[in-house]
């Protein structure tokens, strides 16, 4: 049986849209689908922020003021790795390493990154399914004026600082698109799909460079709705902004429908947003889509379906 709905989203932004739906769609009709660009190997072990942020954001144990990581966390192991002159520039709290202990061995163990994720989702209690854009590895890559950057170099330790001139999708081209995906969007029930506010360049490009993945976002009959996150030409969380204009593109809701343009049938934008271009007005629809509660993202969650069920919004 394949997902109704199909959710292509990031870390944070994203995360917030998918626990909405998650509250609107049955689980078996919903199917995640996670960035896994932003995953490295540190201290030994295999992180996977976005997986890791749709896990706890969908279980409830996310921390609501970082947007990443657990609520309720403690910070004795980071402690004890900085008296020891380990790298602490990445923060992982006591409760949240388990999970990337965990997932490291069963890795090692020969499982996937599809089935350590479903196990470890399910153990937390997640109820949709929550699959990477595939088990093979993608890492994005940013060339700045320092040189080439691994992602969380350069969004971390770096604090997104320097200007990224180009992004590479390390591995794009030879990964396996998840074939969850892949069936969802050829099944004949599909209703919609939906691209969650999560920055388009780092989040959900990684996404559409897995081969297979574009094409058959392009082809397929239900209509594919996209929410931008990007209000009033600034980003509600990250890079999303400065990045847009690093690389030339003025920052706007405009912008990322350009961005979408032959993929998505419909844009979100922020009811606060101007009126974009008339070429694309009839493929605009207004909502609130800054979400501070969980009556925000589920409202959000119910303005993006109806724009997918509505009329003229598939064309
Ligand atoms: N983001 C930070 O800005 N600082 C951190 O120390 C940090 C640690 C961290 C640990 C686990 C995890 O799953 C995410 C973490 N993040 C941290 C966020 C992460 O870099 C971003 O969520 C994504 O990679 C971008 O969406």
């Amino acid at each position: 049986m394949s997902a109704k709905i199909v959710a292509l989203s990031g870390g944070i932004g994203g995360a917030k849209l998918a626990l909405g739906l998650s509250h609107v769609v049955a689980p078996d009709d919903l199917l995640i689908v996670a960035n896994t660009g932003d995953d490295f190997e540190h201290l030994g072990l295999s992180i996977s922020p976005d997986l890791d942020t749709l896990t706890y954001v969908l279980a409830g144990l996310d921390d609501r003021e970082r947007g990443w990581g657990r609520a309720n966390e403690s910070w004795a192991f980071m402690d004890a790795l900085g008296a020891l002159g380990g790298e602490t520039w990445f923060a992982l709290g006591d409760r949240d390493l388990a999970l990337h202990v965990e997932r490291t061995r069963r890795l090692k163990a020969g499982e996937t990154l599809s089935q350590v994720t479903a196990t470890l989702s399910a153990r937390l209690g997640v109820k949709p399914a929550i699959v990477p854009m595939s088990d093979d590895p993608v890492r994005t890559r940013l060339k700045t004026a320092r040189g080439w950057l691994d992602f969380q170099d350069y969004f971390v330790r770096l604090h997104c600082e320097p200007a990224v001139e180009e992004i590479f999708f390390a591995g794009a081209a030879s990964a396996r698109p998840h074939p969850r995906l892949i069936a969802a969007l050829h099944a004949p029930d599909l209703r919609a799909v939906v691209i969650c506010p999560s920055n388009p360049l780092i989040s959900i490009e990684p996404i559409l460079a897995v081969p297979g993945i574009r094409t058959a976002l392009a082809a397929v009959k239900a209509p594919v709705v996209a929410v931008s996150p990007i209000v009033g030409g600034a980003a509600l969380k990250g890079p999303t902004a400065k990045m847009f204009a690093e690389l030339g593109v003025t920052p706007s809701a405009e912008a990322v429908f350009r961005r979408y343009e032959d993929l998505i049938d419909i844009l979100v934008v922020d009811e606060t947003e101007a009126p974009l271009p008339t070429d694309l007005r009839p493929r605009t629809r207004a909502a609130q889509t800054i979400m501070r509660t969980l009556e925000d993202r589920v409202a959000l969650a119910r303005a993006v379906l109806a724009a997918a069920d509505g009329p003229g919004s598939r064309i």
